[in-house]
């Protein structure tokens, strides 16, 4: 029986997180959870904690110092179920745009051929619900430009509703993952392609968060503009070799 972990990155998601981690738990295809907490001022921590007493082993917590990102909570997630022994490990955000429900699909992907399962928006036209039309035109306009630029045919660059085969996170050499935001999505999938991963698109549909607010800011938006272009001229295969 292989052994499946979703990661949960929170900030300040006291309205989202006690429904989304009895969501997953009930799912057909069992799937263990970590959350992996920046110490939110709103106190998401205690109510996992308290969920922790009453579910008991299928819900862990990383608990960090403060806010240190999406991207480094992801990789300090990663490693914990990578020592853990699991053989997927999927990516979900916290406030329901991402619906629990799609889960078992992109590990259906996964189990049957794709390194690295990822639920696009964009599979056929444009499948994001609710969201500001300056957001949609943001990550659609910026998926082409990563396309172009980089030179491949992923269609949701920024997705970040993801199943990972094991061995597609242990030829990752972590340290040399080095953006943070939505980069942080774009670099992984171009990383795990770069190394000659096999890459399924999963079409989803994307719901805008009907509770509590987005953390992401333009400066995340300018990291990945920047960050494209130094990828584009980054040997992967030689920055990656380490782990393999
Ligand atoms: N641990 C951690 N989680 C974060 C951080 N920033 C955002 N998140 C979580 O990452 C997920 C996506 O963030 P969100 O604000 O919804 O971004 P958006 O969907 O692009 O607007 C949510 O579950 C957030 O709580 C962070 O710095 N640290
Ligand atoms: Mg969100």
């Amino acid at each position: 029986m292989s052994k499946q972990l979703v990661i949960i990155p929170t900030y300040n998601e006291k309205e989202n997180i006690e429904a989304i981690i009895r969501k997953v738990l009930l799912l057909h295809r069992p799937f263990d959870i970590l959350i992996v907490e920046d110490n939110s001022p709103d106190g998401t921590a205690l109510i996992v904690k308290r969920l922790q007493q009453e579910l008991g082993g299928r819900l862990a917590m990383l608990e960090r110092k403060g806010k240190l990102g999406l991207g480094t909570a992801y990789i300090a997630g990663f490693r914990w179920g990578l020592e853990q022994g699991y053989d997927y490990i999927c990516e979900m955000d916290a406030d329901f745009s991402h619906n629990p429900d799609d889960l078992p699909r992109l590990l259906e992907a996964c189990e049957q051929g794709a390194d690295l399962a990822v639920g696009s928006r964009y599979v056929s036209g444009v499948n994001v619900v609710n969201w500001p039309m300056k957001r949609v035109l943001i990550s659609y306009y910026g998926s082409a430009y990563v396309r172009k630029i980089l030179n491949i045919r992923v269609r949701d660059m920024t997705a970040g509703f993801k199943c990972y085969r094991r061995k597609t996170l242990e030829a990752i050499c972590f340290d040399n993952i080095k953006m943070k935001g939505y980069g942080f999505q774009i670099e992984m999938k171009y990383t795990a392609m770069k190394l000659g991963f096999h890459l399924v698109e999963v079409p989803i549909i994307f719901t805008d968060r009907k509770l509590g607010s987005t953390k992401m800011s333009g400066g995340i938006v300018r990291e990945a503009l920047l960050g494209i272009l130094k990828l584009r001229f980054k040997n992967i295969a030689k920055t990656h070799s380490t782990q393999l």
